[in-house]
């Protein structure tokens, strides 16, 4: 049996990733960090799973990381664990730093500490935000994207973290012979999502509009930002081939597909026959210091290299996370 070791496995991804792998018969290890509010409703099914084991422990402890991968000595790794949320890292760019970027590190010394940087395969969950305002131009389609080649020119104190650790997995790859991979991941959505997102503060706000629980309108921060909106559910998958390739590389995950933040909020308001844009509030506060306006991948060397090609397209994902709203969490 296949032992694998999630990190930030309570959180969107994380919790899909577990819920995948044990159906794909792993033994899957969850690390959480201790706190009163660990919230744990995204592991519902994962915990009815014999094969699944919450432990505690802290990526920004490198002796805790140490000492789960040596008991375990996983087949995988899953690096998940980060404060992900673009706009407090401009609030907390120094506990950005010590969650995403050290913490980071701290998996990659812990792998070597334990003796594991040979054994183990690395997934590094890297993000479309390292690109920052940056696009490749397809003179002949006219199209613009972002792919493996586009240059990275961070804009955020989250984005230059992931970047030092997504550089950080090709330096361990080159110099101890890490088999580690960093999937670049576009905007990645469900019905887990946190409510501190847009998509997911969008639709919570609307089911919680019709069932009469609020009456302020909804604050929204830039609505013309462009992003390439994806099904985790989908999106775990790749994840997973990645580390079944012969040789570890990068990858891009997304559709290739890119709509407005007003796109979303439009079609969430067609599902529930509203004019959703009335019961919207432009706040300034909510605009970031530095806005990345455009993100669009470019999936077709992905697609190829993975076999694998998401089925979900912009106006299903915005209906299973309407149909599957309930306003909590
Ligand atoms: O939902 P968001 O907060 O996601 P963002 O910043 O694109 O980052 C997400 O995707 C990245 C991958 O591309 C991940 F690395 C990252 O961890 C995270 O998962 O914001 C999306 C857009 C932004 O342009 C933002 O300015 O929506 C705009 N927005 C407008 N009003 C808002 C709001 N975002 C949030 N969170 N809240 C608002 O009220």
């Amino acid at each position: 049996m296949k032992r694998a070791v999630i990190l930030g496995c309570n959180g969107q991804v994380g919790s899909y990733m577990a819920d995948y792998l044990i159906e794909k018969k792993y033994k899957v290890i969850g690390l959480i960090r201790r706190s009163n509010s660990a919230s744990l409703w995204r592991l519902e099914k994962a915990k009815q799973s014999k094969n699944f084991e919450l432990v505690e422990g802290d990526i920004t402890d490198l002796s805790s990381l140490v000492g789960v991968f040596s008991k375990y000595r996983p087949d995988e790794v899953y690096n998940f664990a980060a404060q992900s949320h673009v706009a407090t890292s401009f609030v907390q760019p120094a506990t950005t730093w010590a969650i995403t970027g050290q913490g980071g590190i701290n998996v990659l010394e812990a792998l070597r500490l334990s003796k594991l940087i040979e054994k183990t395969k690395l997934y590094q969950a890297s993000s479309s935000e390292q690109f920052g305002s940056e696009f490749t131009y397809d003179k002949k389609t006219k199209r613009k994207y972002q792919d493996i080649n586009t240059k990275f020119v961070p804009q955020s104190p989250y984005s230059c973290a992931k970047l030092a650790v997504h550089h950080a997995v090709r330096v361990y790859r080159q110099s101890y012979g890490l088999y580690g991979c960093c999937g670049i991941t576009f905007n990645t959505e469900s019905p887990r999502r946190g409510s501190n997102f847009v998509t997911r503060k969008i639709t919570k706000y609307f089911y919680m509009l019709k069932h009469g629980l609020v009456k302020d309108k909804l604050h929204l921060g830039n609505l013309d930002s462009y992003r390439d909106w994806g099904y985790t559910p989908e999106y775990v998958v790749a994840m997973h081939a990645m580390l079944q390739q012969k040789k570890p590389r990068d990858y891009v995950i997304c559709t290739g597909k890119t709509h407005k933040i007003s796109d979303f909020l439009q079609e969430v308001g067609n599902l529930h026959n509203i004019e959703a844009r009335k019961y919207t509030i432009i706040d300034e506060s909510l605009k970031r210091p530095s806005e990345v306006d455009y993100l669009c991948g470019n999936p077709e060397e992905t697609n190829k290299l993975l076999n694998w090609y998401p089925k979900v397209d912009f106006k299903n994902l915005v209906k299973i996370m309407v149909e599957n709203e309930n306003g909590l969490e």
